[in-house]
């Protein structure tokens, strides 16, 4: 978008407007006159360009998603809450996001992604548990919003600093994630500076094409709703033998939300090995999920602004 911008300024800029614009537009843009054609600067003095040029500039304002977020309205959507299980507390969210904050996550994180990590010995690391890929994003309207609606979900005394960089993973035919859990057994991932362990997690179902088949989030611990009502249907795959669990279908804008850890704050707490899942393998198409993990305790700044330890 932005050599986009570069290359249409080249065209459209003229001395007169530099002063108009030098109040709209980074500093790069002087440097771009040198190079505007001879051809426009002959029809530089008419209004039919000047005008040409105003809904240029308007339609560059409307196509960038960065820009478009800054006049972002954040409204909560009505979604719908769904208990899947008491213990361990699984909730289904229904329409927990909307189309509008889909489309804004799909075009921010699209240049971003790169091979999904998991947390290993030595650190992340690439691993054929995890086929994916994943990227964190930039911490702007839109994303603010859907962390403020994570927070408010989980009561009033959770804190935005608990919450981990926001998390986009990419699947495409055969990739998979196999069983973990989300919290950490490993201390060396369990420090304050992270902000003790996970908590709870969402995971948000973004983008789903319409020629995807596999790609659900499995629960093997986890018995289905019961009966199995057509309702469920939607969202659970009926088919599944009751022997393997839950299985979620991934259906855009909806999301899992369950609780990590045994016992009550303040307590010592476990991982609850009940919350083991997996995103098994799409078959065809392709998906995106959004991961939002709070933490037990406020992560460090260090660790919110640049994302890098937590990148599992
Ligand atoms: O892809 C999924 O369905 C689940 C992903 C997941 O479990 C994770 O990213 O931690």
């Amino acid at each position: 978008m932005s050599r986009l911008k570069t290359s249409v300024a080249a065209w459209l800029e003229t001395p007169e407007d530099k002063t108009i614009l030098d109040g709209m537009y980074p500093k790069a843009v002087p440097e771009i006159f040198q190079f505007r054609p001879r051809l426009v600067q002959s029809h530089t003095k008419g209004k039919f360009y000047l005008r040409v040029k105003m809904l240029a500039w308007l339609f560059l304002f409307l196509a960038s998603p960065a820009l478009a977020s800054d006049n972002f309205k954040c409204t909560h959507p009505p979604y719908r809450v769904h208990k899947v299980s008491s213990s361990p507390l699984i909730l289904y969210l229904d329409n927990f996001i909307t189309p509008q904050e889909r489309t804004h996550l799909k075009e921010v994180s699209a240049p971003r992604f790169r091979r999904s990590v998991i947390a290993g010995q030595d650190g992340a690391q690439k691993s054929s548990l995890r086929t994916s890929q994943s990227t964190d994003i930039p911490r702007d309207a839109v994303v603010q919003c859907i962390e403020q609606r994570a927070l408010d979900f989980q009561g009033f005394d959770t804190r935005s600093a608990q919450l981990e960089p926001l998390q986009l993973v990419r699947y495409t035919a055969g990739e998979h994630y196999d069983f973990h859990t989300d919290w950490l057994s490993d201390p060396r991932y369990v420090t304050s500076f992270n902000g003790g362990n996970r908590l709870s997690s969402f995971f948000v179902y973004v983008y789903v094409s319409d020629n995807t088949t596999g790609g659900g989030t499995n629960f093997p611990h986890v018995s289905p709703p019961n009966p199995k009502s057509e309702r469920w249907c939607r969202f659970v795959d009926c088919d599944e033998p009751y022997a393997r669990g839950t299985t979620f279908r991934p259906v855009e804008g909806n999301a899992i939300f369950w609780e990590n850890l045994l016992g009550r704050r303040g307590e010592k707490r476990q991982g609850d090995g009940r919350t083991e899942h997996a995103g098994l393998p799409l078959t065809t198409g392709h998906k995106i999920g959004l991961n939002i993990w709070t933490r037990q305790a406020g992560v460090s700044e260090a660790v919110r602004r640049e994302g890098g330890p937590l990148d599992f």
